[in-house]
């Protein structure tokens, strides 16, 4: 087997190159899948792909070390890659890939490098990065990470270096309404706190009869290739659709689709119109209710507290835990009673208790629930969303018809407005009514498996500043302590709790993907040094100053991944399919280099010289040992042997369960949490308490509350993803496999409402500009009139163009000129209490260029 190669290292570390290396990384492997059946010349090594974010199982195709395009892998339970993957080549052998380590010349921000070996660009790294610690402050160097290239090992070296700080991605995705809003219902609780990621939960499209997708489009933001096919899979056996979105989204298929234009950031307004519906036309089966959800427990009608609640133990897998156990009434024995102990608790009624010192009348969760939606009648969400009454109470019928085999698309990108947060406790809720979650046809939970490690950095001293503002900031209180973004760039800002002086980017790119470009230029031009790791330019390179461009995935060795998406386990395996090219490096190589620069020798020797001498078999071996997830009697076979031939291993699909997660471990159609929340808030008269009431209740987005009408040439920006897209990544826009497709359906341009725009004086394929009047910062972008978006939206697809930032055109062939980027424009503020980056909370103007 081949391990590190040991001479490469030693030549680094001696004098200064001046070529390029030939060095390629630690251990690279020999993928064995050159035994799948192949026609001739071809050699299939098994990747993840990384086109978007998502790794789907593929085979990249071979020639002659060259690589071809990537295909499925057929031992996956559900084959397939899209077509992002398939042009993989034209990401790969783009000239315009950064080819060596560079080092800024200009001001930050004007993109002037110079070309510098590996030896000088790590040195310097390594030189600013270490006097924070000399100096005792590890936690002043903040990492984020996304698009990273060697997981298991590149975090690794700066949590050994002592930093708390790795603020990531999610708060512009899915960390903040998706993961609270989905969590408070279904769980799962850690430490206390929701957070339900979409990969832990996914809609059975296959076996569904009916369904809602709103602010969610699973063939143009695939997720990944088996949601996909799911997807295809279940239209193909009938599955129709309602679809509530700004624009209509072709992606979705036009055939059975049924599309209802919604104005943007309003879905709360909707949700609850055919709530009401639901709940007035008893869309339930009791016995669910009862089994499965805390439908029936005793509320106190006016505090929203539990009438009385103890905690009780439980075993479950072998180990001891607490469930909160709540009051019901027990129409069995005629009497309150504890939930645990009743027989058959009262769906319905207003109860005399007694609890502690306490005599009062408490009514069941669902009366409650349905006593508030009284007020949002069909006709009060046309009012505010535009959805007709009629239709509302058509797709009320048609969920009624259908359940359980019927969903409201829980949604996936969450972070758009100030209410996104309810709008998906809503959704929630409403799937645990109908009685979809955990059956088939519904909601399902996934599974996946969670490889071991190799690397065991100690705890960092600091409290990360994710943390602190949980713990102390009023208004980020279920904030997420791993995504937060947002956070980093405000403590760059205002020095609080404690100064962050760097930043290391490793395949994040802040500055394209958040909103508030304003403020995160200036913490970008605050900070004293900045690297960027990343095989491509973006809007955060231009303000580096030390760029390490690190190998694609196909040309690098990966530890393995656990993470599938799907209700299936998986173990996937990606192997260096060519050799880098140009002078790039395996990201493996550059953490040891960067490690043995910045660590101390001893910390090298015990965290990373094991990795330096085993390479990727060791880690691949750990993870391995260490593997979780996995059934016993499957673990002995799923070998690195076995990875490298077949790529991936599958497990079994459970039978869908409607299994809680929550603290009284039933599908709390009323949340204990945001109960307990929403007092703590009542009582300090915090205005955000609307937030946290566990009642589904109207909360307007943040615009909405500035502004009572729009203007005729005012909108509000939304987006989308299309399938030849992937978010600001230039292995996607600037690519001249994708370009084509890019261009026949016009990814650079915006797309409003066709009567709103000719009464603007505006022509089909005009240039505009749009700015946002509160910052004055101008983009431009075609407009295409449609009469498939709402009058109130400015629809674009995500990512394409290069916004505010057009020095980026010198670094493109292939991308668009021109092009609208939203988070450019956005003000830098986050939702309440959850601290999504709501992007599109904000209204812009547009006028003829
Ligand atoms: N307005 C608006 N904002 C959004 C979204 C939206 O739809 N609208 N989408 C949001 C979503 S869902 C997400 S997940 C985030 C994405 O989060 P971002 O961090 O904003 O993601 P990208 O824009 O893909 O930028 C990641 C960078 O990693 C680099 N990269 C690609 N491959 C590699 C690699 O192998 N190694 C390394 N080191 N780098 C690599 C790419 O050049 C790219 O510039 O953006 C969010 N922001
Ligand atoms: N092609 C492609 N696929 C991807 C990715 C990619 O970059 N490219 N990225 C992956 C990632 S990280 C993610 S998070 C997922 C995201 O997947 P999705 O969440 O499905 O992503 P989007 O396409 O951003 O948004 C879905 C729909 O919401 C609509 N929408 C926007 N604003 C509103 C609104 O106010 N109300 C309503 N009702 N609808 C609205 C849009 O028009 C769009 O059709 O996609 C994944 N898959
Ligand atoms: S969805 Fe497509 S681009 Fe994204 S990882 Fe899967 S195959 Fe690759
Ligand atoms: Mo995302």
């Amino acid at each position: 087997m081949p391990k590190t190669n040991r001479r490469d290292f030693l030549k680094l570390g001696g004098l200064a190159l001046a070529g390029p290396l030939v060095a390629t990384g630690p251990g690279t492997a020999k993928a064995r899948t050159e035994k799948l059946p192949d026609y001739g010349m071809e050699k299939r090594v098994p990747v993840n792909c990384r086109m978007c974010a998502q790794k789907c199982p593929g085979l990249a195709r071979v020639v002659d070390g060259r690589l071809v395009g990537i295909e499925a892998n057929p031992h996956s339970v559900m084959p397939g890659v899209c077509g992002r993957s398939v042009a993989a080549a034209g990401m790969v052998y783009n000239p315009n890939r950064i080819q060596t380590p560079l080092i800024r010349v200009g001001e930050r921000g004007e993109g002037r490098f110079r070309r510098a070996t590996w030896p000088e660009a790590l040195d310097m790294v390594a030189d600013r990065l270490k006097k924070y610690r000399e100096q005792g402050t590890p936690e002043a160097v903040a990492v984020l990470t996304r698009f990273h290239g060697a997981p298991g090992v590149d975090n690794e070296v700066f949590k050994v270096f002592g930093t708390p700080n790795f603020p990531g991605y999610a708060d512009t995705c899915w960390a903040n309404s998706r993961a609270v809003g989905a969590g408070v219902i279904y769980g799962p609780f850690k430490h206390g706190l929701p957070g339900c990621s979409p990969s832990k939960i996914s809609v059975d499209f296959v076996k569904a009869k009916y369904g809602v997708l709103i602010g969610r489009n699973p063939a143009g933001g695939l997720v990944c290739y088996p949601w996909a096919m799911k997807f295809a899979k279940g239209k193909r056996n009938g599955l129709k659709l309602t679809v509530i979105d700004p624009r209509k989204p072709s992606e979705a298929g036009e055939d059975n689709v049924h599309w209802l234009p919604i104005r943007p950031a309003s879905d709360l307004a909707f949700l609850l119109g055919l709530f009401h519906e639901l709940m007035k036309n008893k869309s339930y089966e009791p016995e669910y209710l009862r089994k499965y959800t805390n439908a029936p427990m005793l509320v106190d009608s006016t505090t929203l507290q539990p009438a009385g609640v103890r905690e009780i133990e439980k075993v479950e897998k072998g180990k001891k835990v607490k469930i909160l156990d709540y009051l019901v009434y027990d129409e069995a024995a005629g009497e309150v009673r504890f939930a645990s102990e009743a027989e058959k608790p009262a769906l319905n009624g207003t109860y005399d208790v007694t609890f502690g010192d306490r005599a009062f009348k408490a009514v069941t969760a669902l009366d409650r629930i349905a006593r508030e939606l009284e007020n949002y009648t069909p006709e009060w969400a046309e009012g505010k969303s535009d959805v007709p009454a009629k239709e509302i109470r058509k797709i009320a019928r048609e969920l009624d018809r259908n359940r359980p085999h019927a969903f409201i698309d829980p949604t996936y990108r969450s972070e758009r407005y100030f209410n996104s947060f309810k709008m998906i406790q809503v959704i929630c809720m409403m799937n645990v009514l109908i009685g979809a979650f955990g059956r088939e046809g519904g909601i399902i939970w996934n599974h996946s498996t969670k490889p071991g490690k190799l690397i065991h950095p100690p705890k960092a001293q600091a409290e990360s500043i994710g943390e602190y503002y949980a713990r102390h900031d009023p208004n980020f209180r279920f904030g997420n302590t791993h995504y937060y973004r947002h956070k980093a760039v405000e403590t760059v800002l205002t020095e609080k709790p404690y100064p962050i002086k760097a930043m290391v980017f490793n395949g994040s790119n802040l500055l394209g993907g958040s909103a508030g470009g304003t403020e995160i230029v200036q913490a970008l031009k605050k900070l004293e040094f900045t690297v960027c790791i990343s095989p491509f330019f973006n809007e955060t390179t231009l303000y580096a100053d030390v760029i390490l461009p690190d190998a694609t995935f196909v040309e690098r060795d990966e530890a393995i991944n656990g993470k599938y998406k799907f209700e299936v386990p998986g173990v996937t395996i990606n192997m260096k399919a060519i050799e880098p090219l140009f002078d790039v490096k395996s990201p493996y190589w550059i953490s040891l280099e960067l490690a043995r620069r910045i660590l101390t020798p001893e910390e090298y020797a015990t965290h990373f010289k094991p990795f330096e001498e085993g390479g990727i078999e060791l880690l691949w071996e750990k993870q391995l040992e260490g593997i979780k997830g996995v059934p016993a009697g499957e673990k002995a076979k799923i070998t690195t042997d076995y990875l490298r031939e077949f790529g991936v291993w599958n497990g079994q699909a459970p039978t869908p369960r409607p299994k809680a997660k929550t603290p009284t471990r039933k599908l709390e159609l009323f949340s204990t949490f945001l109960a307990r929340q929403y007092d703590e808030l009542q009582a300090a008269d915090d205005s955000n308490a609307v937030v946290a009431n566990p009642l589904p209740v109207w909360q307007p987005a943040k615009w909405m509350t500035e502004k009572k009408e729009l203007a005729k040439d005012e909108f509000i920006p939304v987006t989308g993803f299309a399938p030849v897209n992937s978010f600001t990544g230039q292995q996607t826009k600037d690519n001249r496999l994708l370009a084509n497709v890019g261009e026949a359906i016009s990814w650079d341009a915006v797309f409003i409402n066709a009567a709103k725009g000719k009464s603007l004086g505006l022509r089909d394929g005009d240039m505009v500009t749009i700015w946002n009047p509160d910052n004055k910062l101008e983009q431009n972008a075609r407009v295409i009139l449609s009469e498939l978006v709402h009058p109130d939206a400015m629809f674009s697809y995500y990512g394409a163009g290069p916004g505010a930032f057009k020095k980026l055109n010198r670094f493109y062939t292939n991308a668009p000129k021109t092009g609208f980027n939203p988070n450019h424009s956005a003000p830098f503020h986050y939702s309440p209490l959850v601290g999504g980056h709501a992007a599109h909370d904000y209204v812009v103007k547009i006028r003829r260029a």
